[in-house]
């Protein structure tokens, strides 16, 4: 995949790094995942598979790296087949976010996809950037060649203008 630089002209256009990990693919939910984000309007603008490197781990979630959950979470994202997602849309950060639910499966509403499908903290299948930046970092982390530079026509009955 190639093509532009993440960021977008339209101010609250946003691409954000949303990511299966390897209890959602274990599961099966890769199809209901993606199917979620379609659904709701946001364009898909990257998708791969991968065994995330030791060293593509540490550096994703390098902000937590003097949590004790650390080295646990980095076994369990090393473990197994990941599915990478780039996302675009307005305010795609915010709107990721609210369809993926808060960390605790316990603790997310249902209708999220943590709370339709976890029971964990940990094991919690999805992963979506929580900032701009953090979305920056980990588009260019995950999809160092770029993301699809496509026009989707559906779009024009996503948003009004
Ligand atoms: P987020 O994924 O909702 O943004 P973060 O606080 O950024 O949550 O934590 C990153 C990931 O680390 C979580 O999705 C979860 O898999 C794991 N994690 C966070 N807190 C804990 C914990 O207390 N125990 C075990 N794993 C945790
Ligand atoms: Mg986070």
């Amino acid at each position: 995949m190639k093509g532009r630089p993440h960021g977008g002209s339209v101010s609250s256009m946003q691409t954000t790094y949303v990511m299966v990990k390897p209890d959602g693919v274990q599961r099966g939910l890769v199809g209901e995942i993606i199917g979620r984000f379609e659904a709701k309007g946001l364009q898909l603008v990257g998708l791969k598979g991968v065994v995330p490197s030791e060293e593509i781990a540490r550096a994703h979630y390098a902000v937590h790296s003097e949590r004790p959950f650390f080295e646990g979470l980095i076994k369990f994202v090393t473990s197994g087949p990941v599915v990478c997602m780039a996302w675009r849309g307005v305010e795609a950060i915010k709107v990721a976010r609210g369809l993926i639910g808060p960390t605790n499966g316990r603790d997310a509403a249902p209708g999220t996809i943590r709370g339709d499908f976890g029971m964990d903290m940990g094991f919690n299948m999805i992963h979506g950037s929580d900032a701009e930046e953090t979305a920056e970092f980990e588009l260019n982390l995950w999809f160092p060649d770029g993301t699809m530079d496509w026009s989707c026509d559906s779009q024009k009955w996503v948003y009004e203008s």
